[in-house]
């Protein structure tokens, strides 16, 4: 087998290209389920799914946890950080390329050294996208979404945008206007912004109100700059509810939204729902992405999944079919994902140590999602699902249901005909046969 690599040296090395091989295959670098040129209701795989690899977890998470040190040694660790940069670029485009991504994200930092200063950070950042840009037209690999890391640092310890201290909302803009350049400069489909900070520790030394208004006043100033500059994706905030901060302000999708709206920013602003973060939030990830699809504001997709045990953000890799089949039932349903994609925000576990893992674990996800798309696409297509779910609300298509609906009674003639129509009969809300049914489309 030849080698395929990026630079002057394969990081991959012994690994080519991961085939399409099906179910039977015992091979664990071929996918079984996740046959990219394959058509399901007139689009291929690959252009449903619009995979994505999270630059940060791939390529920058080294196992360091809060009790250990690093446990993976990356070969791109060069003692010059620009040279270790490329390097990494290097990797991260022959994993692309390997696994068969058609896209990636990444946040600032992760793809470029801050430097001793806020003008060495642009300067380096300017650089490393010249960089990638040259690796995205070599490959035909393509930027889903990147973002500003402004929650690492400790300058933003107390917030970025929603910061009580001005000087640091100012070097926040730093990172957010450069990284919107940015993404002009490598054609990014949406732009991305997660506040991993913008929320609080402590309701006592914190002006909610205040902190609020300003990370708005934050967003629209982004968003004009964005416009300015030619970016005509959306802009996706991205909920979560916790961690770091005891409370972040963009909690869930219903809080993102009802904060997007509020201040006027329904045009320009999405959501990016994560698994793992509406499960934090006590939701299921297919709640949030239903609340999105139903305001209209489902922009784009991290797919990992937590553990059901445990209340923190673990981001693994998708293997659960069941989740994906619920999120992609409503992704299907709401049109697909249009400039979104399905973005694997996951890690090694920190003992998961070979250079294959990162192949089979992205293997796994792109397989789960597969199989969630193809199950998705027959039941929605055969529609007993949706018709066990249409006929609870017969009872509003006609008559006065439907008057009710459209508005056209009022509180007394909607008293009057409860007065005249007696007890309700009782009528079963069937869960346990639309979950059997489910079943069947799993393993029948
Ligand atoms: C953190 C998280 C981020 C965002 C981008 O929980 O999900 O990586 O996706 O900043
Ligand atoms: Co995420």
């Amino acid at each position: 087998m030849s080698d395929v690599f990026i630079g002057e040296r394969a990081y991959f090395p012994g690994i080519g290209k991961i085939p399409y091989e099906g179910a039977s295959s015992d091979n664990p670098l071929a996918f079984k389920f996740y046959d990219p040129d394959k058509v399901i209701a007139g689009r291929t795989m690959r252009e449903h799914l619009r995979f994505a690899i999270a630059y940060w977890h791939s390529f920058c998470a080294n196992g360091a946890d809060p009790f250990g040190t690093p446990t993976m040694a990356f070969p791109w660790s060069h003692h010059d950080p620009m040279t270790a940069a490329v390097q990494k670029a290097d990797a991260a485009f022959e994993f692309f390329t390997k696994i068969g991504a058609d896209f990636y994200c990444f946040h600032d930092t992760d793809v470029s050294p801050e430097g001793a200063s806020a003008a060495e950070y642009e300067q380096n950042l300017f650089r490393m996208a010249g960089e990638l840009k040259s690796r995205q037209d070599a490959t035909g690999v393509k930027l889903l979404w990147n973002t500003a890391n402004v929650f690492s640092h400790p300058r933003y310890m107390n917030g970025a945008a929603t910061n009580p201290d001005f000087a640091v909302v100012s070097r926040a803009a730093v990172q957010v206007k450069a990284s919107l350049d940015v993404n002009m400069m490598l054609g990014g489909a949406n732009y991305v912004f997660w506040g991993g900070r913008e929320g609080y520790m402590d309701l006592w030394n914190t002006d909610m109100r205040q902190e609020t208004e300003h990370l708005a006043q934050f967003l629209r100033m982004a968003r004009d700059y964005g416009r300015k500059i030619g970016f005509t994706g959306p802009f996706l905030i991205e909920p979560k509810p916790m961690e770091p901060t005891k409370h972040q302000y963009d909690y869930d999708a219903a809080t993102a939204i009802g904060f997007i709206r509020q201040q006027g920013l329904e045009k320009d602003f999405m959501c990016n729902i994560e698994s793992n973060h509406a499960t934090l939030a006590g939701h299921t990830f297919a709640h949030d992405l239903q609340v999105c699809a139903d305001a209209d504001m489902l922009g784009s997709v991290d797919a990992n999944q937590g553990d059901y045990q445990n209340g923190w953000d673990t981001d693994e890799f998708p293997t659960n079919v069941y989740d994906a089949l619920e999120a992609m039932m409503v992704i299907l349903s709401n049109g697909g994902l249009k400039t979104g994609g399905l973005n694997f925000d996951a890690k090694l576990r920190r003992n998961s140590t070979d250079a294959e893992d990162l192949f089979i674990g992205h293997i796994g996800g792109m397989d789960t999602f597969a199989l969630g798309l193809q199950l998705a696409d027959r039941i929605i297509s055969e529609g007993k699902v949706k018709a066990m779910k249409q006929n609870r609300y017969e009872s509003f298509s006609s008559g006065d249901g439907a008057a009710f609906a459209q508005g056209k009674l009022s509180m007394e003639e909607l008293r009057a005909i409860g007065m005249a129509a007696g007890e309700p009969a009782a009528t079963s809300g069937k869960q346990e046969k639309i979950r059997n049914l489910i079943n069947q489309y799993l393993f029948g």
